[in-house]
Parts: C-alpha cells; sequence; structure tokens
C-alpha cells in the first residue's frame, strides 16, 4: 500500500480520485507474510494426547508401561470434521508431553507408539493426524516438550543431539508444519537432572527443514505465549515484544509483558491465547461435566481473538481417540455462535464516510468486507471515520481491524455513538490490532464516529463492522 485512494461523491455527484503520499518509516516492525496469513487464522485446536489421556495424570512421570497408549478407535478424520464444523482452522497435537511418550515411532526413544500394543506397534499418530489435515483441508501443528521425564539422557549434553534428531523426524516426515508449539518446560529427568537446552541448535534444526514453520515459545521469534492458560489477552495488546535476554521457560519476559506486549517492541511477535475447554490439558472422564458451553467459549473468543490475538483452544481426545460428545457438542455450538454473530454486518448498508481536513469523502472502503482496502490518515488529529444508518440500526458490538501491513499503530482511539442530534455516548479504546471487538449494551444509532485519539505513526483501518447479537453474549 503506497498510497491512499480516496472517492469522493455525495452533494457534487462526481468521483474524483486523489492520491495522496504516505509517509512510512523503517523503524516500526512489520509482519511477515507468513504471519500474516497466521492471524487471520484466528482459532484452531490443541489436543492433547498420550499415557496421560489413559492415566488420568496431567505429568506423567516418564515410567508409565507404553502399552497403557490403546486408542483403539482413534479417528482423525472424526477430530478434523469436528474442528471444520467448529470454525478452526488448524490442530496441533503434543508429539511429546513432559512423559517423553511419542507419538511417532521415533528411533531416539524407547517410549513411543513402537512400544505400545496400538495397532501392534505400527500405528503413527502423527502420520494419520497430518494426513487427515491434510485431506480436509486444515493446517497441521506439532507440540514438542524438550523436557522428557523418560529419557535416560536427559540431563546430558547428549539429549541435546537426541532431541534434535527428534526434531529432525518430524519435520522431515510429517510436514507441511504450520506451527511449531515450543513448550519452555524445563523439569527433571528420571535421574534428577536437568537439561540445559540448546535453543540456538533447535531453532537451527527448525528453520534448515521447514523455513515455513511458524515458531511459538514465550519469545516467538514468530508467536508468543499470551502469559497465562485461561486464554485472554491484554485488552491493550501489542504485536511487538522486546526479547532481548529473554529465553522460553524460567528466563521468559514477565506475564504482564507477554500478556500486552511492549509499545515499542523490537521484534513482531503476536500473541496465541492457549486455553482447555476441560479444566485439564488431558481427558479425564471425570470432566466431561465440566466442558466449557459455547457461551463460556464465546467469551473467550471476544477476549483473544477480540483482542487482536489467536485461539489455541484444548479439545483433549478420550480413551477411544475421539472427541468425545460433550466437546463436540460444546465446539460446534460455539462454532454456530460465532458465525451466527457475525453473519449479519449491518455497516454493509451503511455509508461510509472519512472526514478529513473539513472535507467529506464517501468511503466504502471500511464497509465492503474486504480487507485489503483500508483508509490511512496521515494527520490522524485531522480527520476521523464515520459509519452513517439511514434508518437508524440497533446495535450492541463493533468489530474494528487495522491494517497491518504497515506495522501496528492505533495507541488510543474513541467511538462516538449519536442518534440525529442526540449523543448516546462515547467509548474508548487503545489498540486495535488484527481484530478488536466491542460489545457494550444495545444502542439505536444514526451513526459512529471513530477518533484516532493517537496513534505511533499513520493509522490504517481496513474494516468497521457492525452487529446486532444475541444480548445474552454481550461483555457489559
Ligand atoms: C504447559 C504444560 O506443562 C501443560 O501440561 C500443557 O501442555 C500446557 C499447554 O503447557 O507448559
Amino acid at each position: 500500500m503506497k498510497g491512499m485512494i480516496l472517492i469522493i461523491s455525495g452533494a457534487l455527484s462526481f468521483l474524483l480520485l486523489i492520491s495522496l503520499p504516505m509517509h512510512t518509516s523503517a523503524q516500526s516492525p512489520r509482519p511477515t507474510k507468513v504471519q500474516l496469513a497466521w492471524q487471520d487464522m484466528e482459532f484452531y485446536l490443541f489436543t492433547h494426547f498420550g499415557p496421560n489421556t489413559f492415566t488420568d495424570k496431567e505429568w506423567g512421570a516418564g515410567d508409565e508401561p507404553e502399552d497403557v497408549f490403546n486408542p483403539v478407535g482413534f479417528d482423525p478424520l472424526q477430530w478434523c470434521r469436528i474442528a471444520k464444523q467448529a470454525g478452526a482452522k488448524g490442530i496441533i497435537i503434543t508429539a511429546k508431553h513432559h512423559d517423553g511418550f511419542c507419538l511417532w515411532p521415533s528411533k531416539f526413544s524407547n517410549h513411543t507408539v513402537k512400544e505400545s500394543k496400538w495397532k501392534n506397534g505400527k500405528g503413527d499418530v502423527l502420520r494419520e493426524l497430518s494426513q487427515a489435515c491434510r485431506e480436509t483441508g486444515l493446517k497441521f501443528g506439532v507440540y514438542i516438550s524438550p523436557w522428557d521425564r523418560n529419557h535416560p539422557k536427559y540431563g546430558t549434553a547428549a539429549y541435546n543431539d537426541v532431541f534434535v534428531g527428534m526434531l529432525e523426524e518430524i519435520f522431515s516426515n510429517y510436514g507441511p508444519i504450520w506451527e511449531l508449539w515450543w513448550d519452555g518446560a524445563n523439569g527433571e529427568g528420571p535421574d534428577g537432572k536437568k537439561q540445559v537446552y540448546d535453543w540456538h541448535r533447535f531453532k537451527e534444526t527448525v528453520y534448515r527443514l521447514s523455513p515455513q514453520t511458524l515458531v511459538f515459545s514465550d519469545v516467538g521469534p514468530h508467536i508468543r505465549w499470551v502469559g497465562n492458560e485461561r486464554g485472554i489477552a491484554g485488552e491493550t495488546n501489542w504485536n511487538t515484544m522486546d526479547t532481548a535476554g529473554y529465553t522460553p521457560g524460567i528466563g521468559a519476559p514477565p506475564t504482564d509483558t507477554l500478556n500486552r506486549g511492549n509499545i515499542n517492541g523490537k521484534a513482531w511477535i503476536p500473541a496465541e491465547c492457549d486455553v482447555s475447554i476441560r479444566p485439564g490439558w488431558f481427558y479425564h472422564p471425570e470432566e466431561d461435566q465440566k466442558v466449557k458451553t459455547p457461551a463460556q467459549l464465546f467469551n473467550l473468543y471476544l477476549k483473544s481473538v477480540g483482542r487482536g490475538a489467536n485461539l489455541l483452544l484444548n479439545v483433549p481426545p478420550d480413551r477411544n481417540g475421539l472427541i468425545a460428545r460433550y466437546d463436540s457438542a460444546s465446539l460446534v455450538g460455539f462454532g454456530k455462535l460465532v458465525s451466527g454473530s457475525f453473519k449479519n454486518n449491518l455497516s454493509k448498508n451503511a455509508r461510509g464516510e472519512l472526514h478529513y481536513k473539513g472535507i467529506v469523502y464517501q468511503t466504502d472502503h471500511l464497509i465492503d468486507a474486504n480487507e485489503k482496502t483500508m483508509e490511512s490518515l496521515p494527520d490522524f488529529r485531522e480527520g476521523s471515520f464515520w459509519i452513517k444508518f439511514n434508518p437508524v440500526q440497533k446495535i450492541n458490538c463493533i468489530v474494528l481491524k487495522e491494517s497491518l501491513e504497515e506495522g501496528q499503530q492505533i495507541k488510543k482511539l474513541s467511538i462516538s455513538f449519536v442518534n440525529g442530534a442526540e449523543d448516546m455516548g462515547q467509548i474508548n479504546l487503545t489498540t486495535v490490532g488484527h481484530k478488536r471487538i466491542i460489545t457494550f449494551p444495545q444502542k439505536t444509532v444514526s451513526g459512529i464516529r471513530i477518533v484516532i485519539q493517537d496513534a505511533k505513526e499513520m493509522p490504517s483501518l481496513s474494516e468497521v463492522e457492525t452487529y446486532l447479537i444475541d444480548e445474552k453474549l454481550i461483555e457489559q
């Protein structure tokens, strides 16, 4: 985007194209294309699956007999079908959790699917799930814990070779792998020793074999942890963060930094919100009645995707190797709430206006449901955006989208509501980012006015969507 096109219409009844110069700055970090595509995915599933599924544990000690892993009805296509129905765009599986059990037949361990009785030791969860994802058009990602409570070499330099060997197996045999979820956990191994991880080598291995993979960790480099496991991003959420001096795990940045980012952070590392649909990460039958409801999941969606982060929702398969009916009902219900709530964008029938330096320009760019078109304010103090309704409209939800190609710029923004000459109140916000969803008690309005109060560099909005959603779902 190197120029701004304004379409002026209205009273003069003619169209005029003006191209205004835009300043750009080399300082502000920009996302890569791969990161932008990742931000557009918004919502996808996490699947914690392994011996813990069968032993009712959250952190297996690594001494569980391999035979406990026996998901006789394992059907990853069922997972994918449910994920798709719910609107999820991918699945990330725990290829290896802290117990060290490998869901693929690794030659670097004796604690894997090949030592189990499942499919007579011939099973391979990564193979089948990656295929099912490909077939159904879902992205495939892996969680790998470097902490290994089983491996006899854990706690010695030789374990770093083992871990690199495992990464090589995964990234050579099961790609394309879209996201690598790196847990920074660094507990004690079987002989009580802790490992000194060679993060540099681990990362180089992944970059060499799979340069397109997005790497998640407490410090990115591509995606950061949001600082809690409740699925909640900061109301102020910068996609930028400083990582100098920090490492994943024990040396991670403070949780509030992870939650909100750094306004002047040097690297583009957007946040991902991980949270489980159940109290635990792994399946436990006694939690069947504690699955989050569709409305609770919708609320999490508002606090993650609605604050410019992505939502990674854990749905742990059961002992039969299937997503349990409680979880699937809730997930699909949640998917319907999202698609139903955001189906009817009332802005589509409204009039979009850009008021700039005393001139009113009509613009469709904010209301055309096309994120490629946008409006920018070279001098934000001199302008504002309007969405005007005729006839008046009842609304209780606004979705703003900031155009991020040139970096994240909006620091402070206000939305004022009017009904004719009547002032209907104002909402003040901080960051917008990829998507900002605001809900409020229903108002009848003839217009909303968006004023950017403060920005780092030139701010751009690509969409201002307005909705009337089920009032039971709104955040008061
Ligand atoms: C944590 C782990 O200790 C939990 O078991 C879970 O896998 C969560 C997503 O990450 O670090």
